[in-house]
């Protein structure tokens, strides 16, 4: 048997169905080989970028099925590997499982400055999990199996398999059949199922059941434990306000009445205001990013801090906790749930406290969304969410991009499903959207999936229209053309003194461009056809892209400005803005 046979081999037994990527020379034994057997379904992307962005995509989406999956690329050697870069650091940000195999030069030109040579491990190194260069086909299988392993276990992240082109071409007599389970390292970090230290819970419960103004923080950890409706019962039966953050979002409907929506620097009024004026955080499968908690001095410096947490390495890191549950969100939501002592306490004053908040901002941003243009009567993005939720009754997946549209998608899109919500959050990567929704839409074949983008981050990873033609993906592509980079015109406006550095751009004609790739397309400016364009889009049988011509000068707020507190909020724009 091959190296190459090998490879797949451990592939197949994990149950890949996929494999995204994109050939080159040190990788062509294994695509030879992938050829011949047809085990998987390869797609090939425009852009080894997006090949990561799509794996990405299947281990997100599929993660709330009955067959969560790891995605899986492959590139070559050199540039097909570097060309990775951005979507392995991408999944690590987002703890997002993630296999690459890499081709690499043969062992002997290791170190030489080959052709096609790039220290790939040395690159991938801090950006992984955990980085593997097996160099005899013997740990080939192994280092598959024990990969695949780690990329999932625990927090789940990026791991990549570099494999030098003389290896892939060893041959061997006699397969010794490998044991998956032998391959299961059991390293501090990696460990899965730590279980609950049941004294913890229970000081959990006592300052659950002693506050008097708790708050949940729904984070990305809700989502990968499958555990929506445990936080929902729980919520439900002992009242306690959730609020979420931008991977949390889709945990359950935003529109509970316990639900406060996102918190954060873009976040509701209703939850940041929460946030400050809590006795009990309850951080539930997150990380307290800077981007949720704003100033650290000034962060729930009146609260206590519960912190459920699978990753050791995040309880304590930035914010101080009262009681650390390290364990599995869902295991720990489970015994609260049917924990005797957790008082179920109406906490009406609470309650009551909330819709005030609530009600500072609900009535202008009604006003705005109904109104559905800017002064100068062009299209502002709330207001196509807001019809696009409307319309799909908040059930059918989002895949945003990064920027502005991607915040008003957080705050306007009205999350029914569980898990129904992707995009970049941790790294923010512009051109996310497209490739990673090819990706969800491969897991998750029944349902509708509609990337959004900025004209920005489209043009980032526009070469895979290629993929979704050839592979004829239906994704329903929504392009909010503001043509800026909204969201930096935004602090530009708000603490630049309006000088507009690098974000002004002159947009190609979009509807030539998808023509080439045989993509219906309709392009609207006015406020009558904004509905008709997302019903047609959505009735089409395969890809349709919609082009919305927007007001660059939307501004999203509620924003909390980089480096301040939760307390210096923007809520509306007559608030003085700081200046640098
Ligand atoms: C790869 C990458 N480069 C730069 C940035 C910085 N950045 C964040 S948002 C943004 C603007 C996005 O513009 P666009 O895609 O048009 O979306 P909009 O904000 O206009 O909705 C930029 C440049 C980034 N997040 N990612
Ligand atoms: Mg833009």
């Amino acid at each position: 048997m091959q190296g190459t046979q090998l490879v797949l081999k451990a592939l197949a037994d994990r149950g890949v169905k996929f494999v995204f990527g994109y050939t080159g020379g040190a990788i062509m034994p294994i695509f030879d080989e992938m050829e011949k057997q047809r085990l998987f379904t390869f797609v090939m992307s425009r852009h080894e970028q997006g090949a990561a962005f799509m794996a990405q995509g299947i281990s997100r989406a599929s993660v709330s099925t009955d067959d969560p999956r790891t995605g899986v690329c492959m590139t070559t050697s050199g540039p097909g590997a570097m060309n990775l870069v951005t979507g392995i650091a991408d999944a690590g940000m987002d703890s997002v499982p993630l296999l690459a195999i890499t081709g690499q030069v043969a062992t002997g030109f290791i170190a030489t400055d080959a052709f096609q040579e790039s220290d790939v491990v040395g690159v991938m190194m801090p950006l992984t999990k955990q980085t593997y260069m097996p160099l005899s086909i013997d740990d080939i299988e192994a280092t598959i199996h024990e990969a695949m392993f780690v990329t999932s276990a625990g927090r789940g992240g990026p791991v990549v398999v570099d494999i030098p082109k003389n290896v892939q071409l060893q041959e061997k007599e006699s397969v010794c059949t490998i044991d998956p389970s032998a391959c299961e390292p059991q390293v501090p970090g990696y460990m899965c199922t730590p279980s609950v230290d049941m004294s913890l819970l229970k000081q959990a419960v006592g300052l659950i059941n002693r506050s008097e103004r708790p708050l949940i923080l729904c984070g990305h950890g809700v989502i990968t434990s499958n555990a929506g409706s445990r936080l929902r019962a729980l919520a439900e039966k002992v009242r306690i306000p959730v609020a979420f953050t931008l991977h949390g979002l889709s945990a359950m409907p935003v529109d509970h009445p316990v639900s406060l929506g996102m918190v954060g620097m873009h976040g509701t009024v209703e939850a940041n205001r929460s946030l400050l004026n809590a006795d009990l955080i309850i951080a539930l499968g997150m990380r307290f990013d800077d981007r949720v908690t704003g100033k650290l001095e000034e962060f729930a410096t009146n609260a206590k801090v519960i912190h459920v947490e699978i990753d050791p390495s995040e309880i304590d890191k930035n914010v101080a906790t009262d009681v650390a549950i390290n364990a599995d969100v869902s295991q720990v939501l489970g015994l609260l749930g049917r924990d005797p002592s957790l008082m179920a306490r109406p906490r009406n004053r609470w309650f009551a406290r909330i819709d005030e908040f609530r009600k500072e901002t609900s009535g202008a941003l009604k006003a705005e969304i109904d109104a559905g243009v800017g002064p100068e009567g062009k299209l502002l993005a709330r207001h196509i969410v807001s019809r696009l939720s409307a319309l799909t009754e908040g059930k059918d997946i989002v895949v945003g991009d990064v920027g502005q549209h991607q915040m008003v998608l957080a705050r306007f899109y009205n999350f029914q499903t569980f898990n129904s919500w992707f995009t970049s959050g941790g790294a923010g990567t512009m051109g996310c959207s497209l490739p990673m929704a090819i990706g969800v839409k491969l897991a998750r074949p029944g349902e509708r999936v509609w990337s959004v983008s900025g004209d920005g981050g489209f043009q980032m990873n526009i070469q895979e229209l290629g993929t979704i033609m050839e592979y004829d993906i239906d994704v329903k592509i929504l392009l909010m053309n503001n043509g800026y980079l909204g969201m930096v015109r935004q602090w530009q406006t708000l603490f630049y003194d309006g000088r507009y550095a690098g974000t002004p751009m002159k947009n190609p004609d979009y509807g030539a461009i998808v023509a080439g790739y045989g993509i219906p397309y309709l392009k609207v400016s006015e406020l009558s056809q904004v509905d008709e364009a997302i019903k047609t889009a959505a009735a089409h049988k395969g890809a349709f892209m919609v082009e919305y011509v927007c007001d660059p000068r939307e501004i999203i707020l509620p924003m909390i400005p980089a480096g301040g507190g939760i307390k210096d909020m923007i809520v509306s724009i007559d608030d003085e803005p700081q200046r640098p």
